[in-house]
């Protein structure tokens, strides 16, 4: 393999792998499937790299162009989001998800962003009770139009 072959095939791989997201999308509708919790926790230490229980700062960037790009139907990037769409996402996103206001998303606020196995919701409920799972419902439709 010559040398511009494995920066191909390596970029390739790449591209792949930011587009994470895209795995969980119905292929036709583009909707989030609903998700196990394995793959709820996938999702969680694939954007959590560090693993300090929060994604934030460029793993947040990082997660929001993978999502957006990932609900389009030909197969964008996530470069496809520029820096200015990007900002006012962000500002959109935090403002439905950030429930303690500190910039970060952790955990509990990721799982009323995905939609989830019922069964696995109900873990969350415990510590951070949902209003109600129409609440819930309306929260991840907001989601798709992002
Ligand atoms: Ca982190
Ligand atoms: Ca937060």
């Amino acid at each position: 393999m010559s040398t511009a072959e494995q920066i191909a095939s390596k970029r390739l791989n790449l591209e792949k792998a930011t587009n994470f997201m895209r795995q969980y999308r119905d292929p036709d509708s583009r909707e989030l499937k609903k998700l196990s919790a394995n793959q709820f926790m996938e999702v969680w230490s694939h954007y959590d790299k560090d693993g300090n229980g929060y994604i934030e700062g460029t793993e947040l960037d990082g997660f929001l162009r993978e999502f957006v790009s990932s609900a389009n139907i030909s197969d964008v990037g996530p470069e496809a989001v520029s820096d200015e769409m990007l900002v006012e996402l962000k500002a959109c996103f935090m403002e439905a998800y950030d429930d303690n206001q500190d910039g970060k998303i952790d955990i509990r606020e990721l799982a009323q962003l995905l939609p989830m196995e019922e069964n696995f919701l109900l873990l969350f409920r415990f510590d951070n009770p949902l209003e109600s799972s129409v609440e819930f419902m309306k929260v991840s439709n907001n989601t798709y139009i992002l």
